[in-house]
């Protein structure tokens, strides 16, 4: 069958930098050092599917120094910075795509609150974060940060919806 489009343009040249394919929305996640070191990727992964969330990406990485720096870049005046990037390096993460309806607000709330002891109930991050700052999951909190999240850890061979 043809591929819809003009020959030899890929598809993001197609869509333009869009975290939205076929009208599903895609965030980034990130199950973070405190979860992948307690075994709780497929913890993490059943609530995300229980959601309804698709994961159509998926790899477990070390991210270096510079990449988490470059990820929380808008977080680097801030005090907790040095050890939020100590943190997020201690050890593997899983980087994801996730797929869906309304996907970065529906993945915000199935996180819940950046600090757990205030999350809602059934939230991953009530059920399994250890604090504020080991919290276990991160998610794209807009369009414009999912798409440019997704770009740093992915490219497109690697999401398949
Ligand atoms: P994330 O970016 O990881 O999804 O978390 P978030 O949107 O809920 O929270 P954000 O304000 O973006 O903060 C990024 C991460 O920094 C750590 N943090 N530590 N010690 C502290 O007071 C503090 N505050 C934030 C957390 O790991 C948070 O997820
Ligand atoms: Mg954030």
């Amino acid at each position: 069958m043809p591929l819809a489009g003009p020959p030899g343009i890929s598809r993001r040249e197609r869509t333009g930098p869009t975290n939205s394919v076929n009208g599903l929305e895609r965030t980034f996640s990130i199950i973070k050092p405190d979860a992948t070191a307690r075994n709780l990727t497929g913890a993490v992964n059943a609530m995300i599917e229980a959601a309804g969330l698709r994961i159509v990406g998926q790899k477990r990485v070390l991210i270096t120094r510079a990449q988490a720096e470059t990820f929380y870049g808008v977080h680097k005046e801030r005090p907790f910075f040095g050890e939020l990037v100590e943190f997020m390096t201690s050890g593997p993460v899983v980087v994801q795509v996730l797929e869906g309806e309304g996907a970065i607000a529906k993945y915000r709330e199935v996180m819940g609150a950046t600090d757990p002891s205030k999350a809602d109930a059934n939230t991953i991050r009530k059920v399994h974060a250890k604090s504020i700052g080991e919290n276990s999951v991160h998610g794209s909190d807009a369009p414009e940060t999912a798409a440019k999240e997704i770009a740093q850890f992915f490219s497109e061979n690697e999401i398949v919806g």
